[in-house]
């Protein structure tokens, strides 16, 4: 298989928490390596762009208005099948549907505010690291 990229994101119930290590050890502990990661706080225009796909949703003002309530650590996750990987170890994003030992589970709090995110797809990963990340911030 393949070594991939996939964007994560860390969000605000997470940080708030003080659970970044907790859920990185999570994240090394699966064979993902962190080879970009910065703690910033998203803007309303940054988040409106970024679920841009999910603007027709009912939950999109909750959805902005949570991700941009407190800081997030963003990050670049390297690995092989790393975009599939990462979601199978975040889990479903209902952490009461979610597996046993994933992030969601043990962590998440709500379907809204579920700790993690990370990218479904290998064109969307390139779009959502290039959101956040330039060349050479990331270091693999
Ligand atoms: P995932 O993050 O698992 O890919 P998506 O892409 O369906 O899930 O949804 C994006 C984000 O929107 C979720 N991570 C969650 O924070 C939020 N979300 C999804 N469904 C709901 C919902 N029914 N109510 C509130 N927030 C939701």
């Amino acid at each position: 298989m393949a070594v991939e990229r996939t964007f994560s994101i860390l969000k605000p119930d997470a940080t708030e928490r003080n659970l970044t290590g907790a859920i990185n050890a999570m994240i090394e502990k699966a064979g993902l390596r962190i080879v970009a990661q910065k703690r910033v706080r998203i803007t309303k225009p940054q988040a409106e762009q970024f679920y841009g796909v999910h603007k027709a949703r009912p939950f999109f003002g909750e959805l902005v208005e949570f991700m941009t309530s407190g800081p997030v650590v963003v990050q670049v996750l390297e690995g092989e099948g790393a975009i599939a990987k990462y979601r199978d170890v975040m889990g479903a994003t209902d952490p009461s549907k979610a597996a046993d030992g994933t992030i969601r589970k043990v962590h998440a709090k709500s379907i809204g505010e579920n700790s993690v995110h990370g990218s479904d797809s290998p064109e969307n990963a390139v779009i959502e690291i290039n959101q956040f990340f330039s060349g050479n911030e990331i270091v693999g």
